[in-house]
């Protein structure tokens, strides 16, 4: 029976090296009827697998050269969806750079000032002003496939930040390395700043190492991991490819320790706000063992409702309200006040919930 259990023990671990997951969403498990394969951009099977790197006509996908080639993006016309499945759990880690949990990337591209191709050079091509060329595709997550967060005002697949696949060789003045589809390009950065900036300064500056695409944070979402993803309904988006985000690895085991436990308190404002069915509050409590609550009151300052109250350790917390009073009963539209109380601190915040 021993040897059974250590011989079952060696093979999970070789099936485990075995199992490589990948990055990139590996199944399509529903789609619209319209998705038929019929043509080169409607095989929902495109948005499988790495985002496009070569496009046959202009050449390097690029941020002046979209993924457009056959075969490599499906249109989400209006009515249109696909949902993909992953072969590993999305998490929503904190060392995901800028809170970035999964990237979509479509066929955005910025206009360019001249002809883009294989031998364009990229330190001479510039962007022309705040011509962005994005088409919003609506994007929600699931845990299990059945129920699903909407990212209802954003952000949207086929947008910002158009994929980019390889970084520009300054020395040898061609495309260089494969940029990396699994981090994300900071989404605080307004692109309009490099209209007029050359490709290959837009890259260096503000790109690498990300390959471009549009960042999802899993935060408002309340899930801590995701397995499906589905993008549907809008007037001709393109989707090419689906990435999990990779955590940085590049922080040290000390930062890492560091940044797991919060500095301060903070209690942060609610996700989505305003809200209909539910939303999400988080906090961060620094100090170990403190008697902590969290409470919802109306403007009349009467209690609604509890949603933490007890001893908690040093970390970081999220809790969802689903819009029910202490009975269970859905409480009417308007403001209602949440509070953080702890020995030490307090704070309160304000939420609107429309029904
Ligand atoms: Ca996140
Ligand atoms: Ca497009
Ligand atoms: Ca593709």
């Amino acid at each position: 029976m021993k040897d059974f259990i250590f011989s079952l023990m060696v093979l999970c671990l070789v099936f485990g090296n075995q199992v490589l997951a990948s990055p990139y969403a590996s199944e399509v498990i529903e789609h619209s009827a319209d998705l038929d394969g019929s043509g080169p951009y409607n095989d929902p099977q495109n948005v499988l697998g790495q985002p496009a790197t070569i496009n046959g006509d202009c050449g390097c996908v690029s941020m002046v050269c979209a993924a457009w080639g056959y075969n490599t993006l499906t249109t989400i016309n209006d009515g249109s969806y696909i949902i993909v499945k992953f072969d590993h759990q999305v998490k929503d880690d904190l060392n995901n750079p800028f809170g970035v949990d999964f990237i979509v990337f479509g066929n955005a591209f910025h206009p360019a000032d001249g002809p883009v191709d294989w031998t364009t050079d990229m330190e001479v091509r510039k962007l022309l002003s705040g011509g962005l060329f994005a088409e919003p595709v609506l994007v929600a997550v699931s845990q299990n496939g059945t129920d699903w967060y909407e990212y209802s005002s954003g952000p949207y697949g086929d947008t910002k930040f158009p994929t980019n696949a390889k970084k520009w060789d300054r020395i040898n003045h061609q495309w260089g390395n494969l940029l990396d589809f699994t981090k994300p390009v900071d989404p605080s950065i307004d692109p309009a700043i490099y209209g007029g900036m050359s490709v290959a300064d837009v890259i260096d500056q503000y790109y690498a190492p990300s390959g471009g695409g549009t960042g999802f944070d899993l935060e408002p979402s309340g899930y801590d991991s995701i397995l499906y993803i589905k993008v549907y309904g809008s007037n001709g988006g393109e989707i090419d490819a689906f990435s999990d985000v990779s955590p940085d690895d590049t922080i040290s085991v000390e930062e890492l320790v560091d940044k797991s436990m919060p500095k301060q308190y903070s209690l942060s404002q609610n996700y989505p706000n305003p809200f209909n069915l539910r939303t999400t509050i988080s906090f961060r409590i620094p100090e170990n063992s403190l008697y902590t609550s969290l409470k919802i009151y109306n403007l009349q300052g009467q209690l609604v409702r509890i949603l933490e109250q007890g001893y908690k350790s040093p970390g970081y917390y999220k809790t969802v309200w689903d819009g029910k009073d202490s009975h269970n009963n859905p409480v009417v539209s308007g403001l209602y006040i949440y509070k953080l109380e702890t020995e030490h601190f307090s704070k309160t915040r304000k939420m609107l919930i429309l029904r």
